[in-house]
């Protein structure tokens, strides 16, 4: 859909902002939501806004989504020390409709929301230096250490079962089974790979379903550019992308820390030799962390490494699925972006593998 200056003057008008809009632009990072930076003119000062349309593909309860979010964001605003300025730009501040809502809903059925634009900050589709991805690791960890003692079951889960390994094993069958892109031929190499494996991927599928890994809040989606740094790379400043916060294990974030944190390559790179686990950054993201989360239980300690090859997998997975239902999910650029990017994590699981014995000793 064509979103043009007027009606997005129109919807922005039932968000709780002064001014008069002046000039907005597309943000086409995410896979997601659309993203929409603006700018408004109030008593000649220049004030910049976020706004989103949340996909409602991907989630099928927006009302229920942005509740969740309000009440985090109102949870590490709680957390967060004056003394240690920069609040505002710590935690994402929602802007609230005219009638106090934390969502709009306009007339063509799209829901939108407005956040603060956190100003002079950075993002990274890849990591460059062990300090930033020690300050990546550092982030991860503090807001599972904000987050701690939040009651979890308050939330709605948002995308159910989200990172569970059979289901997303579920889904990749049946898009096999319908194959009505007819794209099944050019992805026997991937499919046999991730058949071969299914079990080793399904490892904390089946201990936290099991019980054997404690229910925390987690953020789900702890890619490298859902982190706002600095922009002097000196300091990551919040998580954003708060639309997967639900009850889970600590372990799919520092999963997708690792994937995104260690990767020598971006995630839908065509250059597949460029694809590497970078050892010195793998071992900062975890000193990163673990400098924060004080709290892992021997078994989620036990699993650190694994995490990251397991989200890596689910993300082949996932990638691979929307390949064959002919990319439905996730924002596309390219015919064969989302086989990229299932490419891209193979080709990291199999680096993982090949430094294995490296990145699980002294982890
Ligand atoms: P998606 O779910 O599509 O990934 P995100 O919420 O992650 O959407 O936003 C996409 C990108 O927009 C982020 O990676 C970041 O670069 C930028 N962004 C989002 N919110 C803000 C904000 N409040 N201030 C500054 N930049 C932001
Ligand atoms: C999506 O929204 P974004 O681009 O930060 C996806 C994640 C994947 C990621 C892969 C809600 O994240 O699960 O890890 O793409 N988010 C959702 O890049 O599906
Ligand atoms: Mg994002």
């Amino acid at each position: 859909m064509q979103i043009d200056h007027q009606m997005l003057h129109e919807i922005l008008a039932h968000f709780a902002i002064d001014g008069t809009l002046s000039s907005f632009k597309f943000h086409n990072e995410g896979h997601i939501n659309t993203t929409i930076f603006s700018t408004f003119e109030h008593e000649g000062r220049l004030y910049r806004y976020t706004h989103q349309r949340i996909n409602t593909e991907a989630f099928k309860d927006p009302v229920a989504l942005m509740k969740n979010v309000s009440a985090v964001t109102a949870h590490i605003r709680g957390k967060l020390d004056e003394r240690d300025g920069d609040v505002d730009r710590r935690v994402l501040t929602v802007i609230p409709t005219r009638e106090g809502e934390p969502i709009f809903l306009d007339s063509q059925g799209g829901y939108w929301r407005t956040y603060r634009f956190i100003d002079q900050v950075r993002t990274y589709n890849r990591i460059e230096s062990e300090e930033i991805a020690y300050l990546f690791g550092e982030a991860v960890g503090t807001f599972q250490l904000q987050l701690a003692d939040f009651d979890g079951s308050s939330l709605s889960h948002t995308i159910p079962r989200f990172h569970d390994m059979r289901l997303r094993y579920d889904q990749l069958a049946a898009a096999v089974k319908t194959n009505h892109q007819g794209r099944l031929a050019a992805v026997s190499g991937e499919l046999a790979f991730l058949e071969e494996n299914k079990d080793r991927g399904c490892i904390i599928t089946d201990a936290f379903s099991a019980g054997r890994l404690p229910v925390r809040v987690t953020h789900n989606d702890t890619k490298v550019n859902n982190v706002l740094f600095r922009e002097d790379g000196s300091e990551a400043l919040s998580m954003i992308d708060l639309d997967t916060v639900m009850p889970g294990t600590i372990l799919f974030d520092t999963g997708d820390m690792l994937r995104t944190g260690s990767n020598t390559a971006e995630e839908d790179t065509l250059a597949l030799d460029s694809v590497d686990c970078a050892l010195p950054f793998h071992r900062a993201l975890l000193s990163g962390y673990r400098s924060k989360a004080s709290f892992l239980t021997p078994l989620e300690e036990e699993l650190l490494v694994e995490s990251g090859r397991t989200i890596t997998q689910i993300m082949a997975v996932r990638f691979l699925t929307d390949y064959l239902n002919g990319d439905v999910y996730y924002h596309t650029e390219r015919e064969s972006h989302n086989l990229d990017r299932s490419r891209t994590q193979i080709a990291l699981m199999k680096a993982m593998d090949r430094q294995w014995g490296a990145l699980t000793k002294g982890a």
